[in-house]
């Protein structure tokens, strides 16, 4: 099938599991009570994408109070209890960050409970994310390696045990969240590609990395301003993408000043295309997701089109969220009718 459709991830949380329209939402409850109102919320988030006719399904990171932090808890060897404030993603923002003091290790499985409630509510091919070495070193002080790719190795190891093991979970696709690659392209080129290929070692599923200009938070929309009329990070770093084994990119088009003729710099990708903003509230029209898909098809053979969003909506209005999953599954149903 043509156009095939996922997300970038994460969905907004119910108002009922952590608090509305923010990232790092605090939860509304704790312990079993908490871990039922994770299960009800990933049970529902697969329901909406079913019906909005997502193809390739996510849990909605309904489990997790952020894409980075919720792999963090997981791992040995980090303080949380004396965070230090820190300019993350080249300052961009200012973060209070938990501290490495130790050799890493994982204290146990990190989504096994989601991927498996996960695995259990739906027939379709589930996409699975976690955080890339390099946006987690970006993410975190190091007191311990003393050498940031010695510490992205160190996390990348952890990500494969976690990503063998969602496999066996019955997970069809790990996609690894890399952000940190469009800021510090020249390292990204250099290392962070290994330290992504090194995570996905040995895995059978299908494989992607995700590459975005961030959520749609003030910080963001600001950055974005400052980075002139066209936004070419992408094209320092997807030819060692391209020459990754790593399967799938998913990149950000829509409304974005990303010149789409860096698409034809991964002729041996399958591309997740962002086709849905997350950061204007506007709600795309079918024919904007169709249009969006053309002009990718310009760049990318159609049979190698997915058409996502441009990165996770866990920050969002749940209703705007709703609405735009449903033009994302109209708009690829369109292109479908349109260029099949
Ligand atoms: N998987 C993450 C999400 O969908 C991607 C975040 S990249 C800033 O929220």
């Amino acid at each position: 099938m043509l156009f095939p459709t996922t997300i970038a991830g994460s969905l907004p949380k119910p108002e009922w599991l952590a608090e509305p329209d923010k990232l790092w939402a605090p939860w509304k409850s704790s312990g079993a009570e908490l871990q039922r109102a994770k299960r009800d919320a990933t049970i529902l988030a697969l329901k909406l994408q079913e019906d909005s006719g997502v193809d390739i399904v996510t849990e909605g990171e309904q489990a997790r109070q952020h894409f980075v932090h919720g792999f963090l808890e997981a791992v040995e060897g980090i303080d949380f209890a004396h965070k230090v404030e820190m300019g993350i993603r080249n300052d961009r923002y200012k973060a209070m960050v938990p501290q490495v003091v130790a050799p890493l290790r994982l204290k146990g499985r990190v989504h096994e409970f989601e991927a498996r409630v996960a695995r259990a509510h739906t027939k379709q091919k589930i996409k699975f994310t976690l955080p890339g070495p390099m946006t987690i070193i970006d993410t975190i002080a190091d007191q311990y390696y003393g050498d940031r790719v010695k510490m992205a190795f160190a996390f990348a190891e952890l990500l494969n045990q976690e990503a063998k093991a969602l496999q066996a979970d019955g997970i069809d696709m790990i996609q690894f969240d890399e952000p940190a690659f469009n800021v510090y392209m020249s390292e990204a080129a250099d290392w962070g590609v290994k330290a992504l290929e090194r995570a996905a070692e040995g895995l059978t599923c299908a494989t992607a990395v995700h590459i975005c200009y961030g959520y749609g938070i003030k910080a963001n929309t600001d950055w974005k301003e400052t980075l002139g009329a066209e936004w070419r990070q992408y094209e320092q770093i997807f030819p060692a993408i391209d020459a990754s084994p790593i399967q799938q990119v998913a990149i950000e088009c829509r409304n974005s000043k990303v010149p789409l003729e860096l698409l034809s710099l991964l002729p041996g990708k399958i591309v997740q295309a962002g086709v849905i903003d997350v950061a204007s509230d506007a709600i795309e029209t079918a024919d904007d997701v169709c249009a969006t898909i053309e002009a990718v098809m310009q760049h990318v053979p159609k049979s190698n089109i997915v058409a996502t969003t441009n990165c996770g909506m866990a920050p969002m209005r749940r209703d705007i969220a709703e609405a735009k999953l449903a033009a994302l599954g109209a708009g690829a149903a369109l292109a479908r009718e349109t260029f099949g």
